[in-house]
Parts: C-alpha cells; structure tokens; sequence
C-alpha cells in the first residue's frame, strides 16, 4: 500500500484511542474474584475485542467454570455495571499518548477518520474523553450483528465513509480485531505487543514512539514489519 492511496484511517476504541482496555480487564478481574479463580492481564488478552457476551464465554473457558443461562445474564449485568463505575470518572485525561497529534496529522494530510468498536458503551467513552468531534463516522456494538473478529464493524464504517477497504488502514490492539480487518481486506496496523498481533502488516508500540512522517513512508513497504 503506497500513501497516496490512503483515503481513510478506521480506529478501534479500547486500547487504540483510550486507555479502556485496562478498565475492562478490572471489571473481569473482580468477576473471576468472587468465583475464587486465577486470571490474569495474559488471559485478558484473549478478551480483547471480543463483544461482551463472547469475552464472557471465552473467560469460562479459560477458568473452567460453569454457569447456567440466567447466572450468565446477571454476571454480564454486573460486569457492565462495573465497567460503568470506571468509565463515570473518565475525562480527556485517559486518552492515549500521541493520539490527538496523530489524529491532527492525519487531519492534515485529508484522510477520513472512523472509530468501530465491539463495544456498546463506545459512544458515552468518546464523549467523556472529548473525541467525538474528531471522526465522521462511529460504528458501536450496538450498531452491528457480528462481533470482531468478524469484520461486520470495520466494513459498515468503511462503507459509511464511503471509501474501499484497500484505501484504509485500521489500528487494532486486540488479536480479534487485527483478525477481522485483515478478513475485511485492510490493511492492518497493530498497536501493542508484537507477539500478539502478529498477523497485523505493522505493529507500532503506541503513536508516542513512531515518527509519523517515518510512519507515513512505511506504509510503501506491505510485508510483517515491526516499527520502533
Ligand atoms: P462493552 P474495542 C471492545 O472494544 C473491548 O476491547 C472488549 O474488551 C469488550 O469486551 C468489548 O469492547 C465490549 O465492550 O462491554 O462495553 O460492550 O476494543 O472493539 O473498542
Ligand atoms: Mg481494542
């Protein structure tokens, strides 16, 4: 992918743009403590951009415990209402280093922005953190049928953009969202560890630790690359 055929940039939410991913790993956290369970950040990585319902199925798997219907209801109830208590004390203190010099960069070189998020309580995030004013487009999980790694959520924002996959870069710091934009034909910038979103064309860090021009040029070269 050359730069000038990049149109548009699509942002995931949790661990791109906001400091959200942390928040949810608590929530968990607490759940996993009162079943008297191990669980660990490692663990939670493979919760990552997953929709609630599949964050929760994926964690009884990972700590063997059983719950029947209604049990499962009241756990995503309570996981919610913890995830809430942690989003009241929000402001635009929790957005991630370098995110709005980079959002002010893309801005200036005319790319389209979008966020698309597995998570129902994207959009009272981006307005507790101030970011709304910064993207045409917000595609929440409230808004799509099929959770990443099915790429349902970048395909609607692309499409509401208006601009083909091939001409978006995505920034993705979960395995299942990495997973879905590569399905959905972009091209796939992780955001993170290397080793777990090894399938992405480039893994940066965070957008502290990247030249954007340096990053911009970078993009000519669409083999496995890790920018430091
Ligand atoms: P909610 P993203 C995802 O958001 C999170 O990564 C994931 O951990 C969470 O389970 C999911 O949102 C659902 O969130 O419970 O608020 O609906 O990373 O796709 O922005
Ligand atoms: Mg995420």
């Amino acid at each position: 992918m050359h730069p000038q055929f990049i149109h548009a940039c699509i942002f995931d939410l949790d661990g791109v743009l906001v400091n959200t991913a942390h928040y949810h790993f608590l929530s968990w956290k607490q759940i996993t403590l009162g079943w008297n369970v191990p669980f660990t950040e490692h663990d939670n990585e493979l919760l990552k951009g997953l929709s609630r319902e599949d964050s929760l199925s994926r964690l009884l798997q990972i700590t063997g415990k059983q719950l029947n219907a209604a049990e499962r209801e009241h756990i995503l109830q309570e996981k919610n209402k913890l995830f809430q208590q942690y989003l009241e004390q929000m402001t635009p203190d929790d957005v991630l280093p370098g995110v709005h010099d980079f959002l002010i960069f893309l801005k200036n070189n005319n790319i389209h922005l979008a966020v698309a998020s597995s998570s129902k309580n994207a959009r009272i995030v981006l307005q507790k953190t101030e970011l709304t004013k910064w993207f045409e487009v917000i595609i929440d999980g409230t808004q799509i049928k099929k959770a990443k790694p099915d790429p349902e959520v970048f395909l609607k924002a692309a499409h509401e953009l208006g601009i083909a996959p091939l001409h978006t870069v995505v920034f993705e710091d979960a395995k299942a969202g990495v997973e879905a934009a590569r399905t959905g034909g972009f091209y796939c910038v992780g955001v993170g560890d290397p080793t777990m979103l090894s399938q992405a064309h480039q893994v940066i860090p965070d957008f502290t630790s990247i030249s954007f021009d340096d990053w911009w040029q970078s993009l000519s070269d669409s083999s496995t690359q890790v920018v430091h």
